[in-house]
């Protein structure tokens, strides 16, 4: 496997990594829930913030901590990376392993739900939750908006979210999803 998954998956750690201690724990999975749907607005019993938090304490169960080698209840960096390079190797696993978290992700953050997601709506999601910098998400929005309608329909949102944790080529734009990583 390559260096630009490592530095794309250590991009994607530091922002999962949401109370800073240097693990992944259930716990972080949950403030990363809280913090999407206080970020909409959305009331926390609201269907969508529901299916949120469903979805991703099934990412928890399903992808994370079976990571977790030592049985301490944490993600290391380590165990994060050898996780995801043996787990995410196929991208026709797409739908099982990650769509699903995406699609309460992409309802989440289409604030004004027409079903895509306009560039202050991506900006407002990514600051405020992932705290990546504003300038990284207009550049980013703008390579990924191919057809430049101003907006990420769903299905564009699914291949940037594949290419990030699937793809291997140094110059996709989704690489830099969750913060502009090096090279
Ligand atoms: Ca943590
Ligand atoms: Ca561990
Ligand atoms: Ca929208």
């Amino acid at each position: 496997m390559t260096a630009l998954q490592d530095l794309k998956y250590g991009q994607w750690f530091r922002g999962a990594d949401v109370d800073g201690d240097g693990f992944i724990t259930q716990r972080d999975v949950r403030m990363m829930s809280e913090r999407y749907i206080a970020a909409r607005g959305t009331a926390p019993e609201a269907a969508t913030a529901r299916l949120l938090t469903e979805g991703m304490d099934g990412f928890w169960t399903n992808v994370l901590a079976p990571m977790d080698q030592d049985g301490d209840g944490k993600i290391d960096l380590r165990e994060m990376t050898e996780g995801f390079r043996r787990v995410l190797t196929d991208p026709a696993q797409y739908p099982e392993q990650i769509e699903p978290v995406t699609n309460y992700f992409f309802d989440l953050a289409d604030l004004n739900g027409d079903g895509k997601i306009d560039q202050a709506e991506f900006q407002q999601m990514y600051y405020s939750v992932a705290g990546v910098p504003g300038e990284d998400c207009a550049a980013v929005f703008a390579a990924l908006d191919r057809d430049g309608s101003g907006a990420l329909d769903r299905a564009e949102f699914h291949q940037a979210v594949a290419e990030f944790f699937y793809g291997n080529d140094p110059d996709a734009p989704a690489n830099h999803l969750f913060g502009r990583v090096a090279g």
